[in-house]
């Protein structure tokens, strides 16, 4: 993409409405623009990250098993009667009602909706288990909107639905998400503790919250003080053997929440415990029969007696990832993004667009990188060189390649490393070889 036409309305300035890094970035590198409180537009910088994290997100779902379908975002009110969830969600669901006076909401969550979709079609124990999410925009009206795409009114989420005929498989099955949900925020190279935790509007008695440790964090989170050198790797696991062994591992370090967190009862002495800021990016809970017995999602079981499905539902906040991961990733000149991530793998930069052998040589790399499959977002504006080195930090493309006449009359450019700052001169030809590799 050539910089002279992308879309990218960058802010000099700090916004004053800004209180966290992210927000301040994300406003300032022209990734998204706010329509009214906590409801935002995506620009197309801010649009490629997303796009980017909802992809691992969706690999992750699909390599442990689960079915990808899209649901909508209105719902019918009288689903949430047959929960009873219409009223006890109370003033954050948005409330609509439609030309023939028919109550609707936009969903802050789909547990019933999903239900409502497997109670029609499955009707035996031998068509379980299944697990099926989609990425799809919700609605809470929170209070307090606050810290950008952090706590959103809308804001974009992965959610998945488990549906077994016992405990026993809805465990399996709260194991594998538990899995897939370390892999996931492993990829995109942030540190997810998952923490025992509440379970609030969605209900049941097993749930764990996946807390990045950061002072902007909205929460109060506790942990042993080993997780701070815990690496969670990305492992490679079979979702089809027994994850119990797995789960136990990732488990038997403590790690809670602040309403789960009780200094009386903690296992661990007072020296071993750090008390931190988190910020969650997902959430997962096992809550049983809570909405198969009230929706009459009932299958025949192996000795054909029907039973209420046994559910898990599991969300990753995918928008709130995005303001996550430059929580986690920046410096004082702006975003540093991780490779999986990043908008484009590589910012090529040139100095002199009035050269005219400048702009010739900087035209054809960039033909090159492209032609090889390299996602290259091209400077080839009339600017000064502070202003673009200063665009390219803000924007934080992981490397950076600066054409300027001198390099060229000796045949090189500069490469910069975003993150480490390192810079080298390379003959123009390595330079390419290096990203196309
Ligand atoms: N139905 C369950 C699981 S699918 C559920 O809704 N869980 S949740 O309420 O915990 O939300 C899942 C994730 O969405 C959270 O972990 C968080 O990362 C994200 N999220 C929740 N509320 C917001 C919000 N207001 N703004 C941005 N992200 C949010």
């Amino acid at each position: 993409m050539r910089l002279s036409e992308y879309f990218l309305p960058l802010l000099r300035e700090n916004p004053s409405e800004a209180q966290i890094v992210s927000h301040r970035l994300m406003l300032r590198a022209g990734m998204i623009r706010q329509s009214s409180a906590g409801i935002y537009s995506w620009l197309p910088l801010g649009l490629r990250v997303l796009k980017r994290v909802e992809q691992i997100v969706r690999e992750e779902q699909d390599r442990s098993g689960a079915q990808e379908i899209l649901m909508p975002t209105i719902q019918p009110a009288e689903l949430w009667r047959e929960s009873g969830r219409y009223d006890d969600y109370g003033k954050e669901t948005l409330r609509i009602r439609d030309r023939h006076d028919r109550e609707m909401l936009y969903g802050p969550t789909n547990e019933e909706q999903v239900t409502d979709i497997v109670r029609g079609a499955i009707k035996s124990y031998r068509d379980l288990p299944k697990n099926l999410y989609h990425i799809q925009w919700k609605f809470r009206d929170e209070v307090r909107p606050r810290f950008g795409v952090m706590r959103g009114r809308e804001f974009l989420m992965k959610d998945n639905y488990s549906f077994d005929v016992d405990a026993a498989g809805a465990k399996h099955s709260y194991n594998k998400m538990f899995l897939a949900y370390l892999r996931t925020f492993a990829r995109m190279g942030l540190k997810a503790i998952p923490m025992r935790a509440d379970t609030g509007p969605i209900g049941g008695d097993l749930s764990h919250e996946f807390q990045i440790l950061a002072e902007t964090g909205e929460s109060e989170v506790f942990c042993d003080r080993a997780w701070l050198n815990t690496d969670i790797l990305a492992e490679e696991v079979d979702y089809d053997s027994d994850l119990e062994p797995f789960f136990r591992h990732w488990t038997s370090l403590y790690a809670a929440t602040d309403e789960m967190h009780k200094p009386d009862t903690c296992p661990i002495p007072s020296e071993q415990l750090v008390t931190a800021r988190g910020i969650e990016v997902g959430h997962i809970f096992y809550f049983g029969t809570k909405y198969s017995v009230p929706l009459g999602a009932l299958v025949a079981g192996p000795d054909g007696e029907m039973v209420p499905l046994e559910m898990g539902s599991y969300g990753i906040g995918v928008s709130r990832l995005v303001g996550t991961l430059i929580e986690a990733n920046h410096d004082d000149n702006g975003i540093i993004w991780p490779d999986s991530v990043a908008p484009f793998s590589l910012g090529l930069i040139n100095l002199r667009v009035a050269d005219a052998r400048c702009r010739a040589a900087a035209d054809a790399l960039y033909g090159k990188l492209r032609s090889a499959g390299v996602t290259v977002l091209y400077d080839d504006r009339d600017e000064s060189p502070g202003a673009k080195f200063a665009a390219m930090d803000l924007i934080g493309l992981p490397d950076q390649l600066i054409l300027g006449p001198r390099g060229l009359a000796a045949g090189t450019i500069e490469w910069k490393h975003r993150r480490s700052g390192a810079r080298q001169d390379l003959p123009i030809d390595t330079a390419v070889a290096r990203f196309v590799a």
